[in-house]
Formats: C-alpha cells, structure tokens, sequence
C-alpha cells in the first residue's frame, strides 16, 4: 500500500538513503528524499519528519567537524576563477599536485596510500588567472568519503591523476566506475552539465611519475576517452605547468575579455572570465546596469576583429578582445 502515491524518484532516494554508508551520503539522499516526495495533505507527516532528520544530521555532521582538524571534511566554496578538483587512485600524486603546483605547500605526500583523509584547496596564479585546486581523499570503494563526490557538483573540472604503472588500464576503470556510482562522469567535454542524473564534468588526465617508468604503453580507452587531454609527466618534478593549465583553460570553453575607458589603457591584469558565447551587451549587463540601457554601441582591439571596429550589441565576444563602451 502506498497512501502517499509515491514517485518512482523518491524510493530510489530512500533506497540509497538506506545503503548509504556515511553521514554525509545519508544527508544528501534525505535532502533527494524531501525533493522529490509529493506535497500534499498525505505527505505532512512525512515531510516534517524529514525536516527533523535532515536537521538533526547537519548538527551531527556540523559537530564532527569542529573536532578534526586540518582539511576539510564539508565543501570548498568556489575561490578563483575556476574550481578544479583532484581525484585518482590512491598514492598516484594528487597531494605532490598541490604542493608542486600551487602556493598550499601544507598537502602531505606520503609514500604510503590512502594518506589524505580530508580536502585541502590550493590557488595557483597562470597568467592572469587565478585557478583553485582542490585535494581530495583518494577513490575506492568503501574508503572514499561522500563529501568528495559532493565536491564534484561544485567544483568546475576535474584533474585525474593517475601513475605511470603496469596497472594504468586497471588505475581508470576502476575509477571511472567508482565516479559513475555515484552518478559522476569526467568527459572530455567544454561543458559541466547534468543529464538523467549525472554530473558530467569535464576533465583532462595527468598520467604521472614519468621518471619511474618512460615506455608506458597508453590503454587504448584512455586515448579514446581523452583524445588531446593527457599529460605524460613527473608531478614532482613540476613539469608542464603550462600544458596542464592550457588543458584546464580550454575545458572551461570561458574567454577573457579586457575592457578598457575612453582614454585610458586597457586593464590587462584582471580580465573577465566569461562563457565563450558572451555577447557585448551580455558583458555590459555583467558590468553595470546602466550600460545596457544606455548602450550606444562597442569598439573592440584583438580577438580577430579590426582594431577599433565598431560592433553592435549581439555581437559574440573572442578571447583576448579588449573593449571599450560608449554609452548613450
Ligand atoms: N617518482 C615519482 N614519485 C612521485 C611523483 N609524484 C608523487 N610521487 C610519490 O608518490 C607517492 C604518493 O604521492 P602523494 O602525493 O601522497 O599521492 P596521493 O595521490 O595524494 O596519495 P594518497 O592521498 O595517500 O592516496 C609519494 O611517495 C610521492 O613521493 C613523481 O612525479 N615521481
Ligand atoms: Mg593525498
């Protein structure tokens, strides 16, 4: 019997809610649960009683919290102009990642796995841009915190670390398959998007400790799944910092714009950091409102256009444009 006509989406959540393992997992099925249930006169009871879990779990969750110390154990707000997470199988290099490539030199790299229990961010300065990387506990079954697969909602790419072993093809399906149990998916896509469910987030693969081993053959799916997104390198050695983040910025598909006052140089330090199918007048409405009422018309430098051509406000922006506004 099922009084409150239940949806197929809301069994599901409580099914997952039951096999969850963590506090973490419980609470965001609970929320999935609260969601999805139907509302009406039937479902009061319920709804309150869902209310009062999900309270109670945050206070537990919240308190343990408080307790440990070092990294985080909740989410890491967005810093930067992109988030980017780090995943992988134990002991591949994520924490060398951080401390080699951005200013958090405090991430420990140990030699033996599964040292990383919580999720430590690190900025790191690339051109103009600032990028927030995140370390986070290493993927397996059963040991990886739910709080981590959390982390990929928020965070905008991923990096997958993987090490230059005999076991490399082994290293990605098992953590791919991992991802995709808990409904996320790294693709070789411009676009984070969620379709049925699943997180699709774009990602490139760093296959590491190149000095341990140079003839490593590349398992033909990574090559698949990856095409012109995989890095042969020694973390430790800081290599190819700036194919690395080059990957980053084309998986973001954002473009920077500089704007600039009549009169005066163009602001090259801080660009706008904006989706690729910006328009001018778009950008106008990000600046200020009152540029888009009073727009009159943009003259652009760069990015493929003449310089100083005149466009119109529907024109699309190009990475690296310089523009200035003349207002009505
Ligand atoms: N030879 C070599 N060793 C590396 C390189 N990068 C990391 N390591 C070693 O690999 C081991 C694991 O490094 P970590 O950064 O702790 O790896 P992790 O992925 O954070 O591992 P856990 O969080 O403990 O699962 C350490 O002994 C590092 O010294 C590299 O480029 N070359
Ligand atoms: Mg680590």
């Amino acid at each position: 019997m099922c009084p409150a006509n239940l949806t197929p989406e809301y069994l599901l959540a409580e099914k997952n809610y039951k096999a969850a393992r963590d506090n973490e997992e419980r609470l965001y099925w609970l929320e999935e649960m609260l969601a999805k249930i139907p509302k009406h006169k039937g479902t009061d009871h319920m709804q309150a009683d869902l209310k009062r879990k999900i309270s109670q779990l945050k206070q537990t969750i919240e308190s343990k919290q408080k307790t440990r110390s070092g990294g985080h154990s909740g989410k890491i707000d967005k810093e930067g102009a992109l988030q980017v997470i780090l995943t992988g199988p134990a002991n591949t290099g994520k924490s060398a990642f951080l401390t080699f490539y951005t200013s958090n030199e405090t991430s420990a790299v140990t030699d033996y796995p599964f040292a990383t229990e919580t999720m430590t961010p690190g900025m790191a300065r690339w051109e103009n841009l600032n990028i927030q990387f995140v370390d986070t506990p290493s993927l397996k079954e059963g040991f990886t915190p739910f709080y981590v697969f959390n982390q990929f909602r928020i965070a905008d790419e991923a990096l997958l670390i993987l090490a230059a072993d005999e076991n490399l093809e082994e290293q990605y399906e098992l953590s791919k398959a991992l991802l995709l149990s808990k409904s996320i998916k790294l693709s070789a896509g411009n676009k984070k998007y969620e379709a049925d469910g699943i997180v699709n987030i774009p990602a490139a693969v760093l296959i590491n400790k190149a000095d341990l081993k140079n003839d490593i053959m590349i398992p033909g799916t990574l090559k698949n799944d990856f095409p012109g997104r995989l890095i042969f390198l020694s973390v430790m050695l800081a290599e190819k910092r700036d194919e690395i983040f080059k990957a980053i910025y084309t998986c973001s598909s954002r473009i920077r714009v500089y704007t600039k006052e009549q009169g005066k140089k163009p602001n090259m330090e801080h660009p706008f950091f904006v989706p690729g199918d910006t328009t001018v007048i778009r950008l106008a409405a990000m600046i200020h409102k009152d540029f888009v009422e009073k727009f009159k018309y943009a003259t652009v430098w760069g990015g493929g256009f003449y310089d100083a051509q005149r466009i119109g406000k529907d024109e699309v922006l190009k990475d690296g444009v310089i523009i200035e506004y003349y207002l009505k």
